[in-house]
């Protein structure tokens, strides 16, 4: 029987066309996906993730961002079985950022209370040209509801395996309790960040 420390269920959610399916399906060691191909009600892929002291199971949820492809889906019921919630906009496309507020508000629905781990992803990070969103600006809204921001790229595989290494490791040390000593603290938030942001800027470091 495959054997590992935790299970983690996390749910991708934000508009129509941010990059979650790709996103899912390059944490799943998949290609980049060129078209957008809407996602229709839900899917999902499995991975494992193995670090010296901590070996997790993944399962990734993807959801339609488009509500009319929700329909019949279950929401409520998927949304009660995932540990931990990864909400994603596209720096280059302001409406999926002023949006988020509305996934925001269906999750706070769903949660009913319950704790749960957000996590707040800027994809398509590699589109500098068409940037409309700061990482100033999304870092505070992220930090207003108490997520750590992280800015992606599913294109070229930038900070995909941080995210999901740190929603693992944030949900492990909450599931695991008193063992949770073994799972290493991330850097600071801002720290993280600010490292990231300097590389991005830096042609010569990419
Ligand atoms: N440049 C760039 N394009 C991306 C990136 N991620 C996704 N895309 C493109 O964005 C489009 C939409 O990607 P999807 O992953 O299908 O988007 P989605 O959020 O799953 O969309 P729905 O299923 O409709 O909710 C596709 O054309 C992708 O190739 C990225 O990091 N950079
Ligand atoms: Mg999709």
């Amino acid at each position: 029987m495959e054997e590992y420390d935790v299970m983690v269920r996390l749910l991708l959610l934000g508009e129509a066309g941010v990059g979650k399916s790709c996103i899912m399906q390059r944490f799943a060691g998949e290609p980049f996906q060129e078209a957008h191909v809407p996602t229709i009600g839900v899917d999902f892929k499995t991975r494992r993730l193995d670090k010296p002291k901590l070996s997790a199971k993944v399962q990734i949820w993807d959801t339609a961002g488009n509500r009319r492809y929700r329909v019949g889906c279950g929401f409520g019921g998927l949304f009660r079985g995932c540990q931990g919630v990864i909400l994603i906009f596209d720096v280059s496309d302001r409406e999926s950022f002023n949006n988020l507020r509305h996934c925001i508000r269906d999750v706070e629905g769903w949660r009913q209370g319950e704790p749960l781990m957000l996590l707040l992803l800027g994809n398509k990070a590699d589109r500098a040209a068409y940037r409309v969103v700061s990482a100033e600006e999304a870092l505070a809204f992220a930090e207003s509801w108490n997520m750590l921001y992280l800015e992606t790229s599913a294109k070229h595989n930038w900070n995909l395996q941080e995210a999901f290494e740190h929603s693992v490791e944030e949900l492990a040390r909450r599931q695991l309790g008193a063992c949770a000593g073994r799972v290493q603290q991330p850097p600071s938030r801002r720290r993280r960040l600010l490292a990231w942001l300097a590389w991005l800027r830096c042609p010569c470091c990419r």
